[in-house]
């Protein structure tokens, strides 16, 4: 898997780039990233890249030129899916990860200021893509969870294949709670059949209790979630007040 990224603001994914999951799959070459200065392609010896805004109004626009002739450079000789961070994209999702990291070559456009001129998405933009519905200050932030979020999905990349598979979101549930040493914090105990040693035991429990958080939490991911016929079972159970206690339910003390 090859991504490159485009920025004004290279050194934000030094730590990030060798740190962690993302570190170790640049490290064994399994993922290679290039992080390039938009500044490169500036036209002028100031390395300006920006510009006011044609109709007025405050802030100010990115220039396209030094775009254009960056990703045209970029892009030359492969063929890179180009992406633009923008919260006018499309939002990120589990299945939109798994198309990019199909693609195995990603160019990442990352904008600042106000904006980036509309010729730049016109003329080199395959995709618009944002994280979500809250305001940022740039790409970068964003250009880094989906390399994260993409990392995870080439193969060898993810330790324990068996936790990719079991991640939430590929059942469409969430995740169980989970719990370790020691067996008393605050007051609560570890749930008994946790310590019990019967495998049976504990997996009849993780899936009641992924079933009971998704639905306390996130009613709306069971739509869609692939469940088969002793889930949906187990999941009329929990609908009609049959909840195992413990699993489910408000968090803490503060909230809810
Ligand atoms: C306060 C400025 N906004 C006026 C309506 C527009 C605006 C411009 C530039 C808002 C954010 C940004 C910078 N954000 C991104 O480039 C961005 C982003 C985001 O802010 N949220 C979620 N996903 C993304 S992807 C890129």
């Amino acid at each position: 898997m090859r991504i490159q990224v485009l920025t004004i603001f290279p050194e934000l994914f030094e730590r990030f780039l060798t740190t962690s999951l993302v570190g170790r799959a640049v490290e064994s070459g399994r993922l290679e990233i290039g992080v390039r200065d938009l500044r490169d392609w500036s036209g002028d010896r100031h390395r300006t890249v920006d510009d006011t805004p044609y109709g007025g109004g405050g802030g100010m626009v990115m220039t396209a030129p030094p775009w254009i002739r960056a990703v045209r450079e970029l892009a030359a000789g492969a063929e890179p899916w180009r992406v633009l961070l923008s919260p006018q994209g499309r939002r990120l999702d589990d299945a939109k990860v798994r198309e990019l990291a199909a693609r195995g070559d990603l160019l990442l456009l990352c904008g600042r200021y106000e904006g980036i001129d509309e010729r730049v998405r016109l003329t080199v933009v395959d995709e618009e893509i944002s994280i979500g519905d809250y305001v940022l200050s740039g790409g970068e932030l964003p250009a880094m969870v989906l390399i994260e979020a993409v990392s995870r999905e080439v193969p060898g990349v993810v330790q324990l294949p068996e936790s990719v598979a079991r991640d939430s979101f590929r059942s469409g549930l969430l995740d169980h709670p989970h719990y370790t040493r020691p067996p008393e914090v605050e007051g609560l105990k570890v749930p008994e059949v946790l310590t019990s040693g019967d495998h049976a035991a504990i997996d009849r429990w993780r899936l009641r209790a992924a079933l009971a958080a998704t639905l306390a939490k996130r009613p709306d991911l069971l739509d869609e979630a692939r469940l088969g016929p002793a889930e949906r079972r187990e999941l009329e159970r929990l609908r009609a007040g049959k909840g195992s206690p413990g699993v489910a339910g408000s968090a803490g003390s503060r909230d809810n």
